[in-house]
């Protein structure tokens, strides 16, 4: 697959809380690194996403006594998933892998900053409609289609793709720079979605 002027690199979450020893782990999830490295050089722009919640952040099951991690509560901007602490800012569970070349990268969205909603989806929190600026910026520079990789598959690059296609990108997941969570199999589901939304699915641009 070719790279043209207008496309850009979106880097979800590659950071040490989900990377093996990490506080919320994605199997193999550091093996993301080189191929995401040398990815980056071949686009013309790069975007990171940086999960970065507050102590005590609403989406982590200790802030809700009685609920385990990876369990499921009713928020009121619906169902949330529930996780161990991690990406707390200013951590260095939170920061990006020290492997990961992040010097070309034009901009670091950061989300889940609010304590009471989290935000998979590098354009809009999780009630799927308070936006984070992403899109804005990436038309107003005129960038048009979207390749995503990261951390993890399931979820946060999942959630992006989506909303990227809902928000009219041509999207693409490379799928050789992604791991994931599969929760209850979470990992099927997401793959089938995104199939459904008109999200490209490709091993390595090759
Ligand atoms: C993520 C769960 C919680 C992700 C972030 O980056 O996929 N998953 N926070
Ligand atoms: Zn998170």
């Amino acid at each position: 697959m070719q790279v043209r002027d207008d496309d850009v690199l979106l880097i979800i979450d590659v950071q040490n809380d989900f990377c093996p020893g990490g506080a919320l782990a994605v199997a193999d999830g550091d093996a993301v690194v080189p191929v995401i490295n040398s990815l980056a050089d071949r686009f013309g722009h790069v975007v990171l996403t940086q999960d970065w919640h507050p102590p005590a952040h609403s989406s982590f099951a200790s802030s809700h006594p009685g609920s385990a991690p990876f369990g499921t509560i009713t928020m009121p901007y619906g169902q949330q998933t529930l996780w161990p602490d991690h990406c707390v800012q200013g951590t260095q569970g939170a920061a990006f892998h020290p492997q990961l070349k992040t010097d070309r990268a034009e901009l670091v969205i950061r989300k889940g900053f609010r304590g009471e909603i989290d935000s998979y989806s590098a354009f809009y929190e999780n009630d799927r409609r308070t936006p984070t600026g992403l899109a804005g910026y990436l038309r107003e520079r005129g960038l048009k289609r979207i390749f995503l990789a990261g951390l993890a598959t399931d979820f946060c690059v999942f959630y992006s793709a989506a909303d990227a296609r809902r928000l009219g990108f041509d999207t693409v997941v490379i799928e050789a720079g992604c791991r994931a969570i599969d929760l209850a199999g979470s990992l099927d589901a997401a793959w089938t979605e995104m199939a459904a939304a008109g999200v490209q699915r490709v091993d390595n641009l090759g």
